[in-house]
C-alpha cells in the first residue's frame, strides 16, 4: 500500500507542539494563508480566460500598473486573514500603509502581523509564466490591547517566527518554515488538498546555477561583476548555467532543489536594489537558512538588518551557502 502523504492539515496539527508559541493562532494563521492561496491559484489558472489580468488601471507603490490579478490576490489574502481573527496589522506590497486589523470584540487582542507579497512576479502573468505570493509573520512587540504600530513591522528579520511562500507553477506549491526546517507542499487541485510532498528542503551547499538580471551587467557594483565572470569562467565545475525566470519564487524554489544562487544587486538604476526588504528579502532569507542556505546584501546577513521603512529596498544574494560566500568574497575584495 503506498504510504499516503500527509496533507497540509495533519502536518500543522502534528508539529503544533513542537512550535514555542503552542497557542495554536499560528497554526490558524497558515491554515487561513493556505485557504486564500488555494482561491488565489484558482484564479491564477484561468487568468488568462477571463478579463481579469491587464492593468487595473490603478498604480501601487512601487509606480507598477497594477494588474488585476494583483488586486484580487491582496484583497483574498487579507480577507482570509482578517475573517480569522489572528492578525493586529497586515502590510502589503499593495498597500501604501500598513492596515490595523482589529474586530471591536477583540479589542486588539490579536498577537501576530503579517507582511507579504500577494502576487511577486506580476508582470509574468500576461506570458504565463510563474508567479508566487510570499510573507512572512511577527510577533507583535507593542502592548495586546493597544493599536498595532509602524514598530510592530520594522523588526529585524531574525524576529520572523514564520515565512514561507505560494508558488504557482506547473504545480502549486506551498513552502513555509516556522523555524524547524523547511516543507514543501504541493495542491492536488482535483480534490483542493495540499500533501507534503518535499519534507526538509535543503539548499545543496553548492550549486551550478546562477541567477541575474544580466542585462543590467554594466551598471552592477565590481564585485557582482567579477562574480560573475568567475560564473562564466572555463575552470573547475564551471561554466555556470545562467537560469533567470524574472519571478523570485521560482528561481529560488529551483535554486533550493538543484543547488543555485539568486541575485538582485544595486546598480545606478535601483541604487539600493529592487527587492523589498520586509515582504520579499527577509522571508526568504528566514527559508534559506533553515534550508542550510545563505542570505546577504552582499555584506549583511539579510536578518540582521534594521528595517527603517515599510517599502524599504535592500541588494539581495541569496542560496547555496558556498556560492553566496563566494559572491560576498569577491564583494569584500572589490570595493569601490
Ligand atoms: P527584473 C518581480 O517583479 C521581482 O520582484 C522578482 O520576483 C524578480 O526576481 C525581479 O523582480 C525581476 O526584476 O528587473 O530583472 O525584471
Amino acid at each position: 500500500m503506498p504510504n499516503k502523504k500527509q496533507t497540509l492539515g495533519e502536518f500543522i496539527i502534528e508539529n503544533q507542539s513542537s512550535f514555542k508559541y503552542t497557542s495554536g493562532e499560528l497554526s490558524r494563521l497558515i491554515n487561513s494563508i493556505r485557504l486564500a492561496a488555494k482561491v488565489v491559484n484558482h484564479e491564477v489558472n484561468k487568468a488568462g480566460l477571463v478579463d481579469i489580468i491587464g492593468a487595473a488601471g490603478d498604480t501601487n507603490i512601487q509606480g507598477e500598473d497594477q494588474q488585476k490579478l494583483d488586486v484580487y490576490a491582496n484583497d483574498k489574502f487579507i480577507q482570509t486573514m482578517t475573517k480569522r481573527n489572528i492578525v493586529c496589522g497586515i502590510a502589503s506590497e499593495e498597500e501604501d500603509d500598513f492596515i490595523t486589523i482589529n474586530s471591536q470584540d477583540e479589542n486588539h487582542q490579536n498577537k501576530y502581523v503579517v507582511l507579504i507579497d500577494p502576487l511577486d512576479g506580476s508582470s509574468n502573468i500576461d506570458v504565463n509564466v510563474s508567479v508566487g505570493t510570499i510573507f512572512s509573520i511577527y510577533r507583535r512587540v507593542t502592548p495586546v490591547g493597544t493599536p498595532v504600530t509602524m514598530e510592530d513591522f520594522l523588526q529585524k528579520g531574525n524576529q520572523q517566527v514564520a515565512a514561507g511562500y505560494v508558488v504557482y507553477g506547473t504545480s502549486t506549491m506551498l513552502v513555509y518554515t516556522t523555524g524547524d526546517g523547511v516543507n514543501g507542499f504541493t495542491l492536488n487541485p482535483a480534490i483542493g488538498s495540499f500533501y507534503l510532498s518535499h519534507p526538509n528542503m535543503q539548499f545543496p551547499e553548492d550549486g551550478t546555477i546562477y541567477s541575474v538580471n544580466e542585462g543590467n551587467y554594466v551598471h552592477f557594483p565590481l564585485g557582482i561583476k567579477k562574480y560573475i565572470k568567475y560564473c562564466q569562467e572555463e575552470k573547475d565545475n564551471r561554466p555556470y548555467t545562467s537560469r533567470y525566470i524574472g519571478s523570485l519564487v521560482s528561481d529560488f524554489h529551483r535554486n533550493m532543489i538543484k543547488g543555485g544562487i539568486y541575485m538582485y544587486p544595486k546598480s545606478y538604476k535601483a541604487p539600493n536594489g529592487k527587492l523589498r526588504l520586509l515582504y520579499e528579502c527577509n522571508p526568504m532569507a528566514f527559508l534559506a537558512e533553515q534550508a542550510n542556505g545563505k542570505a546577504s546584501d552582499g555584506y549583511t546577513r539579510i536578518m540582521d538588518i534594521k528595517p527603517t521603512e515599510l517599502h524599504q529596498r535592500v541588494p539581495f544574494i541569496c542560496g547555496s551557502k558556498n556560492m553566496v560566500e563566494k559572491a560576498e568574497e569577491f564583494m569584500r575584495d572589490n570595493v569601490e
